[in-house]
């Protein structure tokens, strides 16, 4: 407890301002450390799959749900950088990369503002977002408001397009009648909504084959051959594709490479 005369109010804006320290700390933390693992990514030719949405939405409990005894080899680059990453493989033989991210809060101090945007340099990098929203909190509709308005702040707004999911979760706290109308929302949506439960599992393979379906409409994979001079050609396809395979050989240099459709569309415009 605080001194002597000490009022409750300040006892409170003390006890705040060590709590917020301590959570720059973490943050800071966090950017060291996602900073490190983005390098190790650059190595693997997965897509990356980032779970956003507002605080308690189930963002954790369902990246848990996901890849829980799926341990995966590339999960060994990950584990000791960053446990908020894991590798799953789909049904279809893809293997995807989820990530979970810090929540969303509305009004958050200012004072986090600017390390809370650091964790969301994630995000931006992502191949796919994920929306997790809690269907049962009864201001849902305003915490998705909240969460798509900072996505645009991120510049993620029309540009995500059909990389976005929608996840209804906690599907199991709602009545009958709740999930049905949930059910038709879904079926008239513009963007994929799924509901899940991320606690039952329920709707969790649904959710995996709308990933997978997605990724692959998305991403193709194909061989490209460059000349040996063609050192500008080389460097575009690194920075924007993923080098899935390499060999340099006498005629040309080889490669297999995975990119999404709209930069395969660049590519192809860059060529003579
Ligand atoms: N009933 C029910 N509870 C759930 C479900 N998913 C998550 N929860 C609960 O909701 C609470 C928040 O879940 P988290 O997974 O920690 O939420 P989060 O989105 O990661 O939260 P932040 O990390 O703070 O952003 C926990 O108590 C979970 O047990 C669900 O499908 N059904
Ligand atoms: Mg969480």
């Amino acid at each position: 407890m605080g001194g002597p005369g000490e009022t409750q109010i300040e006892t409170d804006r003390r006890l705040i301002a060590t709590r917020i320290t301590r959570l720059k700390r973490e943050l800071k933390d966090v950017k060291r450390t996602r900073q490190l693992h983005r390098q190790a990514r650059k190595r693997i030719p997965s897509p990356v799959v980032a779970l956003v949405g507002y605080t308690n939405a189930g963002k954790s409990t369902l990246f848990n749900s996901l890849t829980q005894a799926k341990v995966k080899a590339v999960d060994q680059l990950f584990a000791t950088l960053d446990p908020t990453m894991r590798g799953l493989d789909t049904p279809a033989g893809q293997t995807i990369i989820l990530s979970d991210t810090v929540g969303f809060i509305s009004q958050l101090p200012h004072e986090l503002i600017s390390a809370f945007q650091a964790t969301l340099e994630e995000v931006v990098e992502a191949d796919v977002i994920v929306h997790v929203r809690d269907a049962a909190n009864e201001d849902t509709e305003n915490q998705k408001a909240d969460v798509l308005a900072v996505l645009r702040d991120l510049g993620l707004g029309e540009a995500v397009g059909d990389m976005l999911i929608e996840v209804l979760n906690k599907i199991d706290l709602l009545t009958a009648a709740d999930r049905g109308a949930l059910a038709n929302q879904a079926a008239r949506s513009n963007i994929p909504m799924v509901l899940v439960s991320a606690a039952t599992g329920e709707g969790c393979e649904t959710l995996i084959a709308t990933l997978d379906e997605r990724i692959t409409e998305h991403f193709r994979t194909a061989e490209v051959s460059l000349a040996h001079d063609d050192g500008a050609s080389l460097a575009w396809l690194y920075d924007h594709g993923n080098i899935i395979e390499r060999r340099n050989e006498e005629d040309a240099i080889h490669l297999m490479v995975r990119m999404d459709a709209a930069n395969w569309a660049r590519f192809e415009r860059r060529r003579p």
